[in-house]
């Protein structure tokens, strides 16, 4: 009988955390797709129209209509490439200057990725150039070499919130997946992306699920997997001996790795 009821107790945290796993996966998938129709949106109605047929109050209209599209992200923005060069000029049109994520003016860089577009939700980094935060500017380099949509490992947002930002790349011209890495960094026009806001959005959907009380539930980046990230609830102290499951995720950056751990609360 104490068997049983131990296996019934096992099966029950298992079930509850892939129900979890699989609907923060399917959450991430969705908002994942909606950025990436954004990106094209961005390609057909500023690129390939002339004069550009999007202004600030268009992007922030249809992405505040569609937000519901993303359910786990906090907003979304478009900054454009702008190479030294090209800053005067640049700044002059805009009528401001770019100015560095710690709100400086931007000093002298070979390149410069100024939010020109943003939903009002993220207002705060209009602007700014995000290629001046670490995590941002290594997302930038990495979408643009492959063409594909990347994450950043978790880390303290501007809204001061542990989450990740989502980065995909615009072009050009329309390149074919095949295209070389020189090819497409010389094609870059510039990058959508948005911040999932992991704490607070991830938080709001567990809520919502039944046993939620008795559970406690982590997210990490397990990229390097000698040194786990915390993406999602606190830390937990090591050594507690109670039963815990794992569920790997997939959250559609194949050089990111990440799994939930699920446990019971105050279990002796
Ligand atoms: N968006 C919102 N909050 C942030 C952030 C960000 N990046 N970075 C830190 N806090 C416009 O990849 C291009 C959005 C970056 C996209």
């Amino acid at each position: 009988i104490r068997h049983a009821a131990l296996r019934k107790e096992e099966e029950g945290l298992v079930s509850m955390c892939e129900e979890r796993a699989r609907m923060l996966q399917d959450q991430f998938a969705v908002s994942v797709n909606h950025v990436h129709a954004l990106a094209i949106l961005v390609a057909t109605f500023h690129y390939e129209k002339h004069p550009p047929a999007l202004d600030q109050d268009t992007f922030a209209e249809y992405t505040a209509r569609t937000s519901f599209e993303r359910p786990l992200l906090s907003g979304v923005a478009y900054a454009q490439r702008v190479e030294h060069a090209d800053r005067e000029g640049f700044e002059r049109q805009q009528g401001w200057i770019i100015k560095t994520m710690k709100h400086e003016p931007s000093p002298v860089q070979d390149e410069y990725a100024p939010v020109v577009y943003s939903q009002e939700t993220v207002s705060y980094i209009e602007g700014l150039d995000m290629m001046s935060g670490e995590e941002d500017r290594e997302n930038i380099l990495r979408s643009r070499a492959s063409g594909k949509a990347v994450l950043t490992r978790p880390f303290r947002l501007m809204s001061n919130h542990l989450g990740v930002v989502l980065t995909f790349p615009v072009y050009h011209v329309d390149l074919p997946p095949d295209a070389k890495e020189e090819e497409r960094v010389a094609a870059t026009a510039g990058y959508l992306g948005g911040s999932f806001d992991v704490e607070s959005l991830v938080e709001n959907l567990l809520r919502q699920l039944a046993g939620n009380q008795e559970l406690v539930v982590n997210v990490y980046d397990v990229t390097n997997s000698s040194d786990p990230l915390v993406m999602y609830g606190s830390e937990v102290p090591l050594g507690i001996p109670s039963p815990w499951h794992i569920c790997m995720l997939d959250f559609g950056d194949p050089f990111r790795k990440h799994h939930m751990v699920c446990r019971y609360r105050n279990k002796p």
